[in-house]
C-alpha cells in the first residue's frame, strides 16, 4: 500500500502501466527485454500515449535499466548473471533520488537525502545528501597525498596506499550539514521531510585513527588545533579541536562496504562523529598542527551563530539533539482512519539516543516511542510508535533525548534562547499536521 499522495508516481511502471510494453520498445528497436531509459527515449517516446503519464511519473532516473516485467516471473528464465557489467544496481522499481537545491550553480549546491524511503539506518552511498562549497574533483588516488605537518616532530606524506596499509576503524555515524532545517526558523517552509530534515545521512565509515597518524609524527607539547584542507576548488578549511581529532577522528577511505564516494569526497575524507558537516573535510589532503585555531572565513564570515545581541557564536562545533517523523510526514496522504506505524529518526552529537518521546497532539502529552535498533553514539536511531487515527485532525511531533541528557526544544524554546538571527543548528521539534481528509503538512505550533 503506497501513502504517498503521489500513489501513481512512486508505483513505477508495470503490467499495463509499464511504457516499455507497446510503442516505445520497437520504436527504439532495443531488444524484447530491457530499455535503456534516457533523455533520448523520453523524447522518442513522445507522440505515443503513454508519454504524458510517463512525464508526470516519478521514473527510474536517467540510465537506468527497464526490464519487461512478465505476467508470471516463473514461466520464463530470468537474466542471466553479469548483465550489468559486474556492478549491481536496485530494482528499476525503487525510484527515489536525491533531490537537488534550487541554486544558481549547480557545483556550489547541493542535494537533500529521500529520508521518508531509506531502509533501516545506513544511507545508500547514491542517496548520502551532498554539499559541495566548488563543485565535485575528479582526484586520481595514485597522485592523491595527505600532508601531516606543523607542531609535530617530522611532518610526513601520506600516500593513499600508506594509509590502508595502517590498522583501520570501522563505525557508523550521521553526517549532518549545519543547515539542515534551516529554512524552518520564522515559518514552516519544506513541503516535505526531504527538503526539511534531507541534509543527514548515516553511514558505515572505515579509515585510520588521526590518532595513528599523530603517532607517526609526533605532536608537540603545543600542539592544540589542526586545520583540515580539502583538495576541491574551495579549498575548503577549517581548524578541529586536537582533543577531537585525537578521540575518534577518522581519516576515511570507505563508505558502506567500498571506497568513498566521489561526492563524499574520495579518495580521503575526514570524518568527525557528531560534528557539524563542514568541519568533515572532504578530498583532505592537508593537516596543520598549531596552538590556535586559524579563524579560516568557514569559522569566521561562515558557520557563526547569530545570537539575539548581535554577537556571534563561533566553533559551535556539535550538533544537537534532534529527530523528525518520517513518516506520515508533509505531503503524504493517509487514504483512511484507521492503525498506521509512526516512523522516524533521531540523532544526537553528543552521545548516544536515550529515548524518544511522540506526541499526537500537538505537544500536549508525549508517549515513549519504539527503539528499532541499537543506539550508537553519534549514530541516527530509528523509532517506531504504533497510532490509531480516528480521522480528526492531528498534529504529530517527535522529541530525541540524549544519554548526555539534553532534550529536543520546541521552537518556542530554542528561540527563547537563540532568537531569530540564526542561520545553522536548528534542532527544533517538527510538527507535522494530518488533516481530516487526510493530507499531511508542515506547521509551526
Ligand atoms: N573539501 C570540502 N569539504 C567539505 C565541503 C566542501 O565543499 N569541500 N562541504 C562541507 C559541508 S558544508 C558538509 S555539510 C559536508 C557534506 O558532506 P557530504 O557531501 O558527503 O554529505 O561536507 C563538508 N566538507
Ligand atoms: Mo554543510
Amino acid at each position: 500500500m503506497s501513502l504517498n499522495r503521489n500513489t501513481e508516481a512512486t508505483a513505477g511502471p508495470s503490467g499495463d502501466d509499464c511504457p516499455c510494453k507497446d510503442g516505445m520498445k520497437p520504436h527504439l528497436e532495443l531488444d524484447r527485454r530491457k530499455l535503456i531509459f534516457s533523455a533520448a527515449a523520453a523524447t522518442a517516446a513522445a507522440p505515443l500515449a503513454a508519454a504524458p503519464a510517463l512525464a508526470e511519473k516519478k521514473t527510474a532516473p536517467p540510465g537506468a535499466v527497464l526490464y519487461d516485467v512478465p505476467d508470471d516471473p516463473t514461466k520464463e528464465m530470468g537474466r542471466g548473471v553479469h548483465e550489468d557489467n559486474g556492478y549491481g544496481t536496485r530494482s528499476q522499481f525503487e525510484t527515489e533520488v536525491r533531490v537537488k537545491a534550487d541554486r544558481p550553480l549547480d557545483a556550489t549546491s547541493w542535494t537533500y537525502t529521500p529520508l521518508a524511503a531509506t531502509i533501516g539506518n545506513l544511507t545508500p552511498s547514491g542517496l548520502h545528501f551532498e554539499r559541495h562549497h566548488g563543485g565535485i574533483p575528479t582526484i586520481d588516488p595514485a597522485r592523491h597525498e595527505l600532508y601531516v605537518h606543523g607542531l609535530v616532530d617530522i611532518a610526513k606524506k601520506f600516500t593513499i596506499a600508506e594509509i590502508k596499509s595502517l590498522p583501520s576503524v570501522t563505525r557508523r555515524c550521521f553526517i549532518e550539514c549545519s543547515g539542515n532545517t534551516l529554512d524552518e526558523w520564522s515559518k514552516p517552509t519544506g513541503k516535505n521531510v526531504q527538503v526539511t530534515h534531507g541534509l543527514l545521512s548515516t553511514t558505515e565509515w572505515t579509515g585510520v585513527p588521526f590518532a595513528t597518524l599523530a603517532r607517526h609524527v609526533g605532536l608537540q607539547e603545543n600542539a592544540a588545533w589542526v586545520l583540515a584542507e580539502g583538495a576541491d576548488a574551495a579549498v575548503m578549511t577549517r581548524s578541529i579541536p586536537i582533543g577531537k581529532l585525537m578521540s575518534d577522528a577518522l581519516i576515511a577511505y570507505g563508505q558502506n562496504g567500498e571506497a568513498l564516494r566521489p561526492e563524499q569526497g574520495y579518495p580521503l575524507r575526514l570524518i568527525l562523529p557528531g560534528f557539524e558537516g563542514n568541519t568533515q573535510i572532504k578530498w583532505l589532503r592537508r593537516l596543520q598542527v598549531s596552538d590556535r585555531p586559524f579563524m579560516t572565513h568557514e569559522e569566521t564570515a561562515a558557520y557563526t551563530d547569530l545570537l539575539k545581541d548581535g554577537r556571534a557564536k563561533l566553533f559551535t562545533l556539535e550538533m544537537d539533539a534532534k529527530s523528525v517523523i518520517t513518516f506520515p510526514s508533509g505531503e503524504m496522504m493517509l487514504p483512511k482512519p484507521g492503525h498506521y506505524l509512526i516512523k522516524g529518526f533521531a540523532w544526537s552529537g553528543r552521545g548516544r539516543v536515550y529515548a524518544v518521546d511522540v506526541s499526537l497532539d500537538g505537544g500536549k502529552t508525549w508517549a515513549p516511542a519504539r527503539l528499532d535498533n541499537v543506539p550508537e553514539p553519534m549514530s541516527t536511531v530509528r523509532f517506531s510508535y504504533p497510532w490509531h487515527w480516528d480521522g480528526k485532525p492531528a498534529i504529530l511531533q517527535s522529541r530525541c533525548i540524549d544519554e548526555a541528557g539534553n532534550v529536543q526544544p520546541t521552537r518556542s524554546e530554542l528561540i527563547s534562547v537563540r532568537g531569530v538571527n540564526s542561520v545553522y543548528h536548528y534542532n527544533a521539534i517538527q510538527s507535522w499536521a494530518v488533516a481530516s481528509d487526510g493530507s499531511v503538512s508542515n506547521v509551526h505550533v
